[in-house]
């Protein structure tokens, strides 16, 4: 048996930029390999699949479940799996998002959406096949203790489904030209987004050692700050940057008459509602003191992205 390699062994000190490169090559290759190969029956749907979660994404998730990882000590091996299972997630999220029942939209990353360039019964095959993957390999893998096993499945089962992301997006819809208020808002974005966010950087610690009860608090509060943080600046991105650098079609919540935090407090407050909350989640960083430092570099990548 093969000894379990420590991711931050030498990567503790690598610059952050190398440190995020590496973990998404890690993270490409991981689903490069777990994912059916292309040539496998059935074809169409395995190239699907394929073509949906390996072009390109900021691999965010993952780089959040790497970096809670070094919270705890995680052995790579383990990190790779939880990463590759919350961007499947994500990835099937993004397909059924995309189909003309919900968002109806052609661009994403760059490219024709999953419906575009196959068909929209492919696409919706190919959310149900991603999100099933992603379960068998979070299952697959040793976790060590069965126990935590079931704890991580279920956390993931509890983000994604009716009281995570999905209930985010069905609220999402209903929402169309209609006023939210704040709470309301962020209720709907904790669930769309922050829930899949909180759970990569769960699960991301649960793969080593464990928290304490104040860590572990910290950790989830951090999380909870975190993706709401990432909706903040997705709002603002939607309508300040451009189509082609966002790699989706720009300006679409306006035109879709959603409710954004930009929509309810406009640019500037919205702006500021981002600073606040980067503060608000690195506050929750410094009981890991050195430990967190990835955590802290990647709140900052979130807050300063392009896209
Ligand atoms: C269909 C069940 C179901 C859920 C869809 C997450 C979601 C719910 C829809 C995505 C729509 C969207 C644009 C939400 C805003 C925040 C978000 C998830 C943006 C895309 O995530 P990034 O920026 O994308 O991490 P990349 O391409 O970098 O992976």
């Amino acid at each position: 048996m093969s000894t379990p390699t420590v991711f931050p062994s030498t990567a503790r000190n690598q610059p952050f930029p190398e440190w995020m490169r590496s973990v998404q090559a890690r993270v490409q290759a991981t689903l490069a390999r777990c994912l059916p190969p292309a040539e496998s029956i059935p074809g169409r749907l395995h190239q699907a699949m394929r073509y949906t979660t390996l072009n390109g994404g900021k691999r965010v998730r993952p780089l959040l479940a790497f970096a809670a990882g070094e919270l705890t000590a995680a052995p790579a091996e383990r990190l790779e799996i939880v990463a590759s299972v919350v961007e499947l997630i994500h990835s099937y999220s993004l397909v059924h998002d995309d189909l003309p029942c919900m968002d109806d939209d052609v661009l994403r990353r760059g490219r024709p959406t999953c419906h575009v360039e196959y068909d929209e019964a492919t696409a919706l095959l190919v959310g149900d096949s991603l999100q099933s993957l992603a379960f068998e390999l979070l299952a697959r893998e040793d976790f060590g203790a069965s126990s935590r096993q079931l704890e991580m499945v279920r956390l993931l089962a509890r983000a994604s489904g009716s009281c995570g992301m999905a209930g985010g997006q069905s609220i999402d819809l209903e929402s169309v030209g209609r006023n939210l208020n704040q709470p309301e808002l962020e209720l709907m974005h904790a669930l769309k987004t922050g829930a899949l966010i909180r759970a990569a950087v769960l699960l991301g610690a649960l793969c080593g050692s464990a928290l304490s009860v104040p860590e572990r608090e910290s950790l989830d509060r951090f999380a909870k700050r975190a993706g709401l943080l990432f909706q903040v600046v997705d709002d603002i991105l939607d309508c300040t940057a451009s189509t082609a650098t966002l790699g989706k079609t720009a300006g679409k919540d306006a035109a879709a008459e959603k409710p954004t935090y930009v929509s309810l407090l406009g640019i500037e407050r919205a702006r500021e509602l981002a600073a606040d909350l980067r503060t608000q989640a690195l506050a929750s960083l410094a009981i890991f003191t050195e430990r967190g430092q990835r955590l802290v570099d990647l709140t900052d990548f979130i807050t300063q992205r392009k896209f």
